[in-house]
């Protein structure tokens, strides 16, 4: 699937024939999915289980928990963060747990490097959020670093691109492919913020193998499925963690806590512990809602599939 518009899923056939356009009513499906179609060419009959998926909270219907998946079958997930902005941690943490929990490799990449003099502080700054995951630096303008992010989609891998409106995901997938495909525009003066111009998620293709998947903008990073998403994103505070005396440590006042004894001498940001029991707390309220969903809907003898991907 190489395009989703409202109703509408592009599905590429062939490499040397453009997309058909199929209808997707009741299907579930996202950019990067394999589809069957019927005889026909009507409609997506039946999606193909996903090796990975990039998957976030919709942005609130009424009450209920819905899934929002933005890509799927991907390899690496790179996450834009602009260097013309103040770095953004809590941000990163988040799409970092996102990252995790899709299944794909998730890979930092700091744009707009023609426009700093020195990108290091950012650099150090959003280093200390992302433990074992690689940072990159590039621009999509003068074309510096790109060459070792096409690096990422050797053996033919599947990359998405995601990131606030405006960091420049458009700007790199032109530069990565080589010719200005995407549709780019400008950022707001004062606050670089974008102006939400890529619409659709739309999966494109490096001569020399490979796939991106450029995406539209998003503003909330809201938790979906809950794996191993926060172990992995806060290894450090998890590695801290196994050496507190108590098992069911609350990292509060216990005693020999080796957490809090990280925050006292420095090594653990006190913001960075917040985090991520806000971010534990909101997975756990969110297992409570789906849980309750799922009954409702066993009640009721309709029982929706929960949208949650396979992991490797
Ligand atoms: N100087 C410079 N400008 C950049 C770079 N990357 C993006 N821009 C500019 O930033 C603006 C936004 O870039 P886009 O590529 O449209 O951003 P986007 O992330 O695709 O935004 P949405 O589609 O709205 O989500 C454009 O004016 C780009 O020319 C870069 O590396 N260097
Ligand atoms: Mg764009
Ligand atoms: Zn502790």
């Amino acid at each position: 699937m190489s395009r989703l518009d409202r109703g509408w899923s592009s599905v590429l056939v062939s490499l040397d024939e453009l997309p058909v356009r199929v209808r997707n009513i009741g299907a579930d499906v996202a950019v990067g999915d394999f589809v069957v179609f019927g005889a026909d060419e009507e409609r997506v009959e039946h999606v193909l289980d996903r090796h990975s998926a990039f998957v976030r909270r919709a942005s609130f219907e009424g009450n209920r928990a819905e899934a929002h998946t933005i890509a799927a079958n991907i390899d690496v997930v790179m996450l834009l963060h602009g260097l013309t902005s103040p770095p953004n941690q809590r941000r990163l943490e988040r799409e970092l747990v996102l990252a995790w929990d899709s299944g794909a490799r998730p890979v930092v990449v700091l744009t707009k490097v023609d426009l700093v003099d020195d990108p290091a502080p950012t650099l150090a700054a959003l280093h200390d959020v992302a433990p074992g995951v690689d940072i990159l630096v590039a621009s999509g303008i003068t074309g510096d670093g790109v060459e070792v992010l096409r690096g990422y989609a050797a053996s033919n891998a599947t990359i998405a691109l995601l990131g606030a409106s405006g960091v420049g995901k458009s700007t790199l997938v032109n530069s990565l492919v080589r010719h200005g495909r995407m549709i780019t525009a400008e950022v707001r003066e004062g606050d670089q913020r974008g102006r939400h111009t890529t619409t659709a998620s739309e999966l494109i293709r490096l001569v020399e193998g490979g796939w991106l998947i450029d995406t539209p903008g998003v503003r909330a990073v809201s938790l979906w499925s809950s794996g191993r998403g926060i172990e992995n994103a806060f290894a450090d505070v998890f590695e801290l963690m196994d050496h507190c005396r108590f098992r069911d440590c609350k990292h509060d006042n216990e005693p020999d806590c080796a957490v809090s004894a990280a925050v006292a001498d420095g090594r653990l940001d006190p913001k960075r512990l917040d985090s991520m029991k806000r971010l534990v707390a909101e997975e756990a309220a969110l297992e409570a809602e789906q849980r309750a969903q799922e009954k409702a809907l066993d009640k009721r003898g309709v029982r929706k599939p929960r949208a949650v991907p396979g992991r490797h």
